[in-house]
């Protein structure tokens, strides 16, 4: 069930038991991370940056440490984020998560996505029922009072940029950094509606980072059936129900499209 070297050609199997769990399910759950948007071009946290930022350790710099000690620095990794962000389109899985919401919706089931990505690709298409439990990099905050501002879609024109709400202030992510606190909605939503779904997803995360990562486990202990969507192993494999091993641009059309029929992954 759980075979860790194998791709989705060789888990029909398990593509179709899971997608009968699919068919069947009210209330459906789903967690992602940074593989859900790879195929839209976005870098995975643990991949090695490209290019100008390949010297620069992605878990280092998503500190409030290290924006004290090199705001520059942080801001400027951010900025270069956030361009990428927003020059994105949405790929096959954001789209396959979307249509997903709506088969649930038309017979009166219920879905949530949690999302630890903070580049806003599955709202764009079409997902509505999201929670961000890492933020959004397309907001900016002040640093010293906290105000929210979506800034332009162009470069900062200074690094650190200035907070224009507070004199000497500076601008920040409005994102969650370790150690901080993740959203109070998004987190008390969680804890309401994972215990009771029917079917749970683990999409694109490498399942490292708390407390999305213990989600799929109180999903499972409540009774939920677990499925990981994932192109390598994690440490959810081993605890979920069904490993699809591939990318989310190709597994999850399938799995929905066999869920609840042709149209979604463009086979008819
Ligand atoms: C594909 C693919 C394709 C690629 N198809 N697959 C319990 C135990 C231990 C520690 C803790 C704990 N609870 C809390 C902690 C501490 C800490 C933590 O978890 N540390 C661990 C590292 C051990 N957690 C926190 O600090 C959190 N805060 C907190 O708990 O606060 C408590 C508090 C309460 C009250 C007051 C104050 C505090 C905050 C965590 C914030 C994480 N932030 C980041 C940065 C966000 C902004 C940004 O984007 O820069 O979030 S870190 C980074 O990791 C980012 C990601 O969202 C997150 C998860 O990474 P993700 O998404 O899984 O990406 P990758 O790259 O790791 O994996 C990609 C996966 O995709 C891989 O598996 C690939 O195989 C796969 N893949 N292409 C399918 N095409």
């Amino acid at each position: 069930m759980n075979d860790e070297s194998s791709t989705i050609e060789d888990h029909v199997e398990g593509l179709e038991h899971a997608a009968r769990r699919l068919s069947r399910a009210a209330c459906v759950v789903v967690v992602t991370g940074a593989g859900a948007s790879a195929e839209s071009g976005i870098p995975t946290f643990r991949d090695t940056m490209q290019s100008l930022w390949k010297e620069f350790d992605p878990q280092k710099l998503a500190t409030p440490e290290a924006f004290d000690a090199n705001p520059e620095v942080v801001t400027r990794w951010y900025d270069h984020r956030r361009l990428g962000c927003l020059a994105a389109q949405p790929n096959p899985g954001h789209g396959a998560l979307a249509t997903l919401e709506q088969h649930l919706a038309d017979r009166g089931g219920e879905f949530a996505l949690f999302t630890q990505n903070v580049d806003r690709l599955h709202q764009r298409a079409g997902s509505r029922r999201v929670y961000e439990l890492h933020g959004s990099i397309l907001e900016w905050r002040c640093a010293s009072t906290g105000h929210v501002i979506t800034p332009p879609p162009t470069p900062f024109e200074a690094f650190p940029p200035p907070s224009p709400f507070q004199p000497g202030a500076l601008l920040r992510p409005n994102v969650v950094w370790f150690g901080e606190a993740l959203p109070e909605e998004a987190l008390r939503a969680a804890w309401e509606v994972t215990p009771r779904c029917d079917v749970f997803l683990t999409v694109g995360t490498s399942s490292q980072v708390y407390p999305a990562a213990g989600f799929v486990d109180i999903a499972s202990q409540a009774g939920a059936f677990t499925i990981e969507v994932n192109k390598d192993p994690t440490p959810a494999s081993r605890r979920v129900d069904v490993v699809l091993r591939g990318t989310v641009g190709r597994v999850l059309p399938l799995l929905v499209s066999r869920a609840f029929g042709p149209g979604v992954d463009g086979q008819g």
